[in-house]
This record gives structure tokens, C-alpha cells and sequence, in this order.
């Protein structure tokens, strides 16, 4: 099945339309990253420097997102300031351009995760529609998720075509994935760690969230960036890079935690927000949770 069949049959048509136009920006995106690899001399709101493609990525999809006319408002990773896009919008974007950059110069996984609401912004990550990611990797992939399930498409040839429907974490996970220095971690999160190595689950870690996370999202197990003793909030987005991940996750069965409590449920103070992440199967994120607690 195509991906505007799978989306005309299960969602309204302004989202189907939305999410189709994002798709086809799949293979533009990918065309032009063996082009822009290089950095620039802007800075983004987090104080790190700007690579081109992140730059461009960020522009064209602002641009392209408004030709839809569906966009009212757009928050992204590489903008200081909610973007306005078309008054007549009804949904609002969050946008991480291009998630895990640097990784381009090694030739390792990066992608693009949006997340799409309808109420304005600011809005915690439980008010999503629909969150999704096209990663660029040995194969293009799109997965996006509402609360009808999380489905995976294969981009080839003929477009998007479906290969996984209503995609549930594996009961049994077999990754960890984790960020940060050890030297950093909390000593409960050393815990945690040990104990899931004790368990005998493979560390993979590839240094971009979306690539990480979409292998536990095959595999099952656990994706943290956690809180660091100098970084409390961690590293990663509450708006652009933990929320859509969060709902994705939760759609397919698993759990999001801030270390306490869903990520969807953190309150959004402001668009620079970082959160504690952590993503993956119900029993590891319970786990991790009460050895946090400890
Ligand atoms: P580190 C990429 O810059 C990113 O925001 C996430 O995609 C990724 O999980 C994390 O940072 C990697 O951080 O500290 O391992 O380089």
C-alpha cells in the first residue's frame, strides 16, 4: 500500500494532505545532503554552531511547509522564535530539521522528526495529532504515528510504500541506548545501567536520537539521555526532539519518562526547554523510574 492510500484511509484529509506533503520532501532532503556538509558561522539558539545543512534544512522545510497553507505557527530547533507560516493554518509544527547533523560528516543516521498539533503553542506533547520522522540511512523511511498506531513505509521507486502497520515494541527488548558521560550520570542511573547490561541487553549508540531511538523501535529496549549532574534537564528538545518521539513510542506500546512522568505530560516553559529523556519498553522505563526514585 502506498503511503497516501494508508493515510486518506485513516486519517482526516487535512492531516493525510499534511503528512503527504512532508513525505515528499524525503528525497529533495536527501539529494542535497552530500552538498552541505560543511559548518557555518551562526550559532542556533543552543549556543551550537550551525552546520549548513541544518541551515538549509531548517529554511526549506519552513518554505515548503508553507505552500501547504495548512501551517499556522511552526517551532523549530534552528529558530530562537515561534515561526509564523500561513494565517489561514490549522495545524501547528514542531521541527527538528535535521536530527543528529554532525553525524552527516561520518556518514551515520540523520533525520527529521515532526511533531503536529492543533492547539496553539505553548501545549504539552499530549496534545499531539500526530508526531513523525523520515530517516536517512542506508534506506529512506518514514514512520509516523496518531493514536490510531505507528506505521513504517519504505521510500522506493513507486513513493512510500507500507512495510510495518500498527507497530509494537517487541514484549522482549534486547537494546540500550544511552547518552551523556558515565563520569555525568546520576549514580542511579549507573544502576539502572548495570542492571540492564546484567540482563544482557546490547549497547548500540549511533549519536542521533531519531536513528537510535528507530532501533528500538525494531528491537525493543530502552533510548536515554539522561540527566547529567552538571546538566540536570539533559541535552535533548522537550519540543522538537522528545515530544514527537515520546508519542511515537507511546503508540507503539512502550513509555516515556522524564524520569518521573511521561514526557507528554512536562509542562513547556519555553522553546529552549531540554528534558531528561527516556524511551522504550514499559518494564525498563518502570525500572529506571523507581531506581531513580531510590
Ligand atoms: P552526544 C544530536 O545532536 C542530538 O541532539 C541527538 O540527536 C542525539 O541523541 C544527541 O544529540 C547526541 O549527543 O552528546 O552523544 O553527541
Amino acid at each position: 500500500m502506498l503511503l497516501k492510500e494508508h493515510l486518506l484511509k485513516n486519517l482526516d484529509k487535512k492531516l493525510a494532505s499534511l503528512i503527504f506533503e512532508i513525505s515528499k520532501m524525503c528525497e529533495l532532503i536527501r539529494r542535497e545532503l552530500p552538498y552541505r556538509r560543511g559548518k557555518t558561522t551562526m550559532k542556533n539558539m543552543f549556543g551550537e554552531i550551525q552546520l549548513v545543512v541544518d541551515e538549509w534544512a531548517n529554511q526549506f522545510i519552513i518554505e515548503e511547509l508553507k505552500k501547504t497553507g495548512l501551517v499556522k505557527t511552526l517551532v523549530s530547533e534552528e529558530e530562537a522564535d515561534i515561526v509564523k507560516m500561513s494565517k489561514n493554518g490549522i495545524f501547528n509544527i514542531s521541527l527538528d530539521p535535521l536530527d543528529g547533523s554532525s553525524n552527516i560528516e561520518s556518514n551515520n543516521l540523520v533525520g527529521t522528526i515532526i511533531g503536529i498539533y492543533k492547539k496553539d503553542f505553548p501545549a504539552p506533547g499530549r496534545n499531539q495529532k500526530a508526531a513523525l520522522y523520515m530517516l536517512y540511512g542506508p534506506l529512506d523511511t518514514l514512520v509516523y504515528a496518531t493514536k490510531k498506531g505507528v506505521h513504517e513505509f519504505l521510500l522506493t521507486n513507486e513513493g512510500f510504500i507500507l512495510i510495518r502497520e500498527n507497530i509494537k515494541l517487541p514484549t522482549k527488548g534486547k537494546l540500550y541506548s544511552v547518552g551523556g558521560l558515565r563520569k555525568d550520570w546520576s549514580s542511579g542511573f549507573k544502576e539502572f545501567v548495570e542492571g540492564v547490561e546484567e540482563k544482557g541487553y546490547k549497547l548500540r549508540y549511533g549519536g542521533s536520537f531519531v536513528g537510535d531511538f528507530n532501533q528500538i523501535l525494531h528491537y525493543g529496549g530502552i533510548f536515554a539521555y539522561p540527566s547529567l549532574v552538571n546538566k540536570p534537564e539533559g541535552k535533548l528538545r522537550l519540543v522538537s526532539e522528545s515530544n514527537p518521539i515520546s508519542f511515537i513510542v507511546e503508540q507503539a506500546g512502550g513509555r516515556s519518562s522524564n524520569g518521573k512522568k511521561s514526557i507528554l505530560d512536562r509542562e513547556y516553559k519555553s522553546l529552549q526547554q531540554r528534558t531528561p529523556t527516556y524511551v522504550g519498553n514499559k518494564d525498563l522505563i518502570e525500572t529506571l523510574e523507581k531506581t531513580l526514585k531510590q
